[in-house]
């Protein structure tokens, strides 16, 4: 037997991609441990990335390249070669190019980021305008929200000098692990941490101050807030005066919001809107934590956002010590990325039906209504995708999605497992994970670290890169970047920091890098703020352009999505909120691991106590949720953290998706995000099964 070595490599199961120690012998994986003598990691990992044996040895993984043989979707398929596999997507996308333009052909990916630059060149050279993202249900809408406002990309809290803490809705504990153990230390600096969540999370929990809005209804709580600070007058006035725009208006219309009504809106009492106002707007620096997903999976989402945001327009938290900080290079226009949907005269998916994710810009195309464009409601035909990481259970009407995806004459996905996804492709493709492949991680610090592969990929699994690069010279498409090797690739990357590759292997832990750009803050002072007005909007003159045609206001007002017939009519008298992330789970990829999988044996839905008892819902008892849209069937959990009159579902499950509840016209006008986090449904009680079925997770 071989001796034990440990690679240095990350884990990819998330973006946190923590460092992680592999003991390797005899070429495969022995145990995993969170990685040691990193500087910007505490060396902890999650359940997820402790499970990663089961991850990377899945029965489900694909080993092979593979070819459709039976009808579409019916999951038949044969192993090919990967030369077999290269030519047959040569000719059927030289095909669809030919006959429908390119424009025909979708390059899309899931929530994975790494390789994401790689899709984007490989769809510019075919010529397609269309690469698209999940960040079509994700970020995105945060981001343009910030966007509109300060004219740069989102600004994340400096943690290290911040007095306040505005926690708007992260539940770090379970979603970002790696921020876990900064965000514990802020309470022993003294830090005050407000939390805004509507449960009251294991986050919150640790929070100075806890206010739990209904769902969606942020924006009515922030204007609120706005309301205290300006008519208690303790907003920033020589900043206001000095650098931002619409001011007024903004002051007139937060004047609807005072804290007494917004706690009619928002259930959260009057006199902790004050307290929280006055602390946001006194005890400065302030800054906010926000959510890449729960205050945008709203229909009022980017609005809402924009509400949360303008406060630190208000207080002058912007870009000072302790508020939200531009990054170094932030505050200029925007660069390569930012021309992406422009390069080409063809519009992209989108562009009609959200033009100010174009505007402002959000660097792809915009595949919210992918599944109804497919049907043929867009403004050209789609008639391929090429994919890596499609995943149809994270839209709203997932079912309705695969079955349009087997309407194509073309589709091909790249993944680790045969998802049912996969299973409606003419052709999949094995991809391998983190640990098959080495691959540059970017960490706070100027950190930088190249992974050792810990293992060679299984079977024929590629990186996805790596494949990308060879395809497009198989195909004889052009790329200025990807026309070397993957090595060549990742030292174009690498250029600006100073360092190169063979250096980083020479230190697998990672080495800090050359060229330090150091962040320059009160970039106000300096040059003007990249919005049409030059300052920062709080009316925001890209939105109001569109106010006439798509019904878009400058001003972050407030819209009630209660008011819609389902809910008035009390036919579905219930708040559905999907999604919030449970530590076990990671969208529809977790469920096929074993020591995963036995931690919540059954669909949960959890409801408040008095609603089970209002609608005689017994704890662990089968209930179906029935909306407007679908129904599924899983088992009651009594939650108290949770308000009365919401019920919560985790999404993507096979069997029992929340996303069949939601329809597909629910979606935020601007961003198109869907209404993942508040629609509306009923609950039944099922039979009163005391045994949970676990064969209904099996995906
Ligand atoms: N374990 C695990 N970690 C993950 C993921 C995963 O699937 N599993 N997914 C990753 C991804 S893609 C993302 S986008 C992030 C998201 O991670 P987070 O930003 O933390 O988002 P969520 O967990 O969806 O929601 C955070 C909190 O928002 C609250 N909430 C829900 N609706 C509302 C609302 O309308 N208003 C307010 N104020 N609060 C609300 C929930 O109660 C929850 O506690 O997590 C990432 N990390
Ligand atoms: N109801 C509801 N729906 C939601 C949400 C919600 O809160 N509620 N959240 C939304 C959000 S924020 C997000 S981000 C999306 C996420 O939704 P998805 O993008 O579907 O996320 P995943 O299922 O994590 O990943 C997609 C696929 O990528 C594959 N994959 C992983 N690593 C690699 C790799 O290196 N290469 C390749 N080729 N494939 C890989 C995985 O196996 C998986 O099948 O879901 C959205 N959907
Ligand atoms: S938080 Fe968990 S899943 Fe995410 S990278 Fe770290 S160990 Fe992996
Ligand atoms: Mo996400």
């Amino acid at each position: 037997m071989a001796s034990v070595k440990i690679r240095k490599s990350s884990c990819g199961i998330c973006s946190s991609q923590c460092p992680l120690d592999i003991r390797v012998q005899d070429g495969k994986i022995r145990s995993v441990e969170g990685g040691k003598n990193n500087p910007f990691q505490y060396g902890g990992i999650c359940s997820k990335g402790a499970a990663s044996r089961q991850y990377v040895y899945n029965k489900e993984r694909i080993l092979y390249p593979m070819k459709r043989v039976g009808k579409k979707g019916e999951g038949k398929f044969e192993r090919i070669s990967w030369e077999e596999a290269f030519h047959i997507i040569k000719d059927r996308l030289n095909e669809l190019r030919e006959k429908y333009g390119p424009e025909s052909v979708v390059f899309y990916a899931g929530y994975p980021k790494w390789f994401r630059p790689a899709l984007l060149r490989f769809a510019n050279a075919f010529g397609s305008p269309n690469y698209c993202t999940e960040s079509s249900t994700c970020f995105q809408a945060a981001n343009l929200a910030w966007r509109s406002i300060y004219g740069n990309n989102i600004c994340p809290p400096d943690l290290r000098h911040t007095k306040t803490l505005l926690n708007w809705s992260k539940n770090l504990y379970h979603s970002a692990v790696d921020m876990a153990e900064t965000y514990r230390e802020l309470k022993d600096k003294g830090v005050t941490v407000i939390a805004v969540d509507t449960r009251n999370s294991v986050t919150a929990h640790d929070a100075s101050l806890r206010l739990q809005p209904y769902p969606g209804t942020d924006g009515a709580l922030a204007l609120a807030m706005a309301n205290v600070i300006i008519s208690e007058k303790l907003y920033d006035r020589e900043f206001v005066q000095k650098y931002v725009y619409g001011f007024e208006e903004y002051a007139e219309y937060v004047k609807k919001f005072s804290p007494k009504e917004a706690e009619q809106i928002t259930g959260v009492p009057a006199e902790q809107i004050v307290q929280a106002a006055r602390i946001f707007a006194c005890n400065k620096p302030s800054s906010i934590l926000f959510s890449a997903s729960s205050i945008v999976h709203h229909i009022n989402g980017v609005q809402n956002q924009r509400a949360v945001f303008s406060l630190l327009a208000i207080t002058g938290n912007y870009d000072v010590d302790g508020g939200n900080v531009c990054m170094p290079g932030e505050t200029a226009p925007r660069n390569e990325y930012g021309k992406v949907t422009r390069f080409h005269e063809i519009p992209a998916i989108g562009e009609k039906d959200y033009p100010v994710w174009f505007d402002l810009p959000c660097e792809e195309a915009n595949c919210a209504r992918l599944s109804e464009y497919i049907a043929g409601d867009g403004p050209y035909p789609i008639k391929g995708i090429f994919a890596l990481g499609l995943n149809h259970r994270m839209w709203p009407q997932p079912e309705k999605l695969n079955k349009e995806l087997e309407t194509l004459d073309f589709y091909v996905n790249s993944d680790l497992f045969l998802s049912d996804s996969s299973k409606a492709a003419d052709l999949v493709l094995p991809a391998c994970s983190s640990l098959e492949r080495e691959e540059l991680v970017f960490r706070g610090g100027a950190w930088v670290e190249l992974t050792q592969k810990a293992i060679e990929p299984l079977g024929e699994s590629r990186n996805d890169i790596e494949m990308i690069i060879d395809l497009m010279k198989y195909m004889g498409l052009k790329d200025q970047v990807l026309s070397g090797t993957y090595e060549e690739y990742l030292d174009y990357i690498l250029k600006p920091s100073g360092l190169t590759v063979k250096e980083l292997r020479k230190h697998p832990g990672g080495m800090k890098a050359v060229n330090v750009i150091l962040p320059e803050r009160r970039s106000w002072e300096r040059e003007p703020v990249h919005t049409p007005s030059g300052k920062i909007e709080l009316k925001s003159l890209v939105m109001e352009k569109y106010r006439e045609s798509h019904g878009i206001r400058g001003l972050p007002v407030y819209c009630e999505y209660r008011d819609a017939q389902p809910y008035r009519s009390g036919e579905y008298p219930l708040i559905l909120n999907t999604g919030s992330r449970r530590p076990q789970w990671f969208h529809a990829r977790m469920y096929r691991l074993p020591w995963l999988a036995q931690l919540e044996k059954a669909p949960l839905v959890q409801i408040h106590p008095s609603d089970g008892a209002g609608y005689g819902i017994r704890e662990g008892q089968r209930v179906r949720v029935v909306s407007p849209a679908g129904s599924i069937t899983g088992y009651a959990e009594y939650n108290i953290a949770q308000k009365q009159g919401v019920v919560h579902i985790y999404h993507g499950l096979k069997g029992a998706d929340a996303n069949e509840l939601i329809p597909e016209a629910w979606k935020d006008p601007v961003s198109g995000f869907p209404g993942y986090k508040s629609y509306f449904c009923r609950i039944e009680p099922g039979d009163l099964e005391s045994g949970m079925n676990t064969s209904e997770r099996e995906q």
